[in-house]
């Protein structure tokens, strides 16, 4: 049977969230992890460990079907190959920052400056875009060191918590892009692997839909029934079940992970209660 090909990062910020999302969804692997490809015994799925610069070649190449990166890296080297899937982690952000002392008003700030950047193909997009003229130097790491030691006049590179920048005197004046990680893969795959690959992203919403969601139980007096369960419609509607005590009923539903505190909230004011909260581990939408 034909096997879906799938490159995800060999080690890195990546790698343990790509391998923890394959195992979420049923794909175990036989020969070990980190290795430079195993297989599953669980799912017709080959997994390629490689460095993450390399897998969208790999994937327009056609070594691999599929691969997980960083959509920055699919937005500098993915030419031939599309997003299929967003998977919501490893976000980051896309930045131009320079020294922190200098006054910034605008982009035309970078014309007839020098950007350091391992990113030349998003920058010079962005630039361009703004008509800006900047000279692009392109280094492959330790950006942030270049404004220091007199390479560059500005930088354009990741940022997460900004720390890394702060810590180099410097400061972020433009978002150019945002990132989270993505399946990337090719249009024309063929229909076997297209297959195996629906089934693939089914099995991954259905993870993530439950991790973004809880199951919640309470118990809600009967004259606030319909207004608590206007709250929480869950997936169709919830399910309301008479308690032993009569004038309260039993109330499941789901909520979802970025409203709950505030449904809570809500809830409790209109008298729920012994409110449970569970994890789902798979949610089939
Ligand atoms: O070896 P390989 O080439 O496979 O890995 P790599 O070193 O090129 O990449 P890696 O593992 O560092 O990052 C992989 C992907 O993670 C990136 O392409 C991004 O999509 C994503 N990501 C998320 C990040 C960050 N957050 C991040 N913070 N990648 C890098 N950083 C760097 C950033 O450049 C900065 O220098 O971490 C530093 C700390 O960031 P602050 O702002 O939190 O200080
Ligand atoms: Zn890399």
């Amino acid at each position: 049977m034909e096997k879906l090909k799938i490159a995800i990062q060999k080690s890195g910020r990546l790698s343990e969230k790509s391998v923890l999302l394959l195992k979420e969804a049923g794909i175990s692997m036989t020969n070990g992890e980190r290795k430079l490809i195993s297989v599953s015994s669980s799912y017709p799925i080959e997994v390629l460990y490689l460095r993450d610069d390399d897998i969208p070649q790999y994937v327009r190449d056609r070594v691999a079907d599929i691969g997980i990166v960083g959509e920055n890296v699919f937005a500098e080297k993915g030419s031939e190959v599309e997003v299929v899937e967003r998977l919501g982690f490893s976000r980051c952000r896309m930045s131009l920052a320079i020294p922190k002392q200098e006054e910034y008003k605008g982009p035309a700030y970078f014309n007839g400056k020098k950007i350091a950047t391992s990113y030349p193909v998003i920058l010079d997009r962005y630039l361009r875009e703004q008509g800006i003229d900047a000279e692009i130097h392109e280094i492959s790491g330790s950006v942030e060191i270049a404004p220091g030691i007199g390479l560059a006049e500005g930088i354009f590179d990741i940022v997460s918590s900004g720390s890394t920048l702060i810590s180099n005197g410097l400061k972020e004046v433009e978002v150019i892009m945002k990132s989270e990680a993505v399946v990337i893969g090719r249009s024309d795959m063929p229909s076997e692997k297209k297959e195996l690959l629906a089934n693939l992203l089914f099995r991954i919403r259905s993870v993530q839909a439950a991790s973004n969601n809880k199951y919640i139980l309470l118990n809600a007096p009967n004259d606030k029934l319909d207004e608590i369960v206007a709250l929480i419609p869950g997936m169709k509607s919830p399910t309301v079940m008479p308690l032993a005590e009569s004038g309260w009923s039993s109330v499941h539903s789901v909520l979802s992970e970025s409203q709950f505190w505030q449904i809570i909230d809500e809830l409790k004011n209109l008298g729920a209660q012994g409110i449970l909260v569970i994890p789902i581990e798979k949610m089939i939408v």
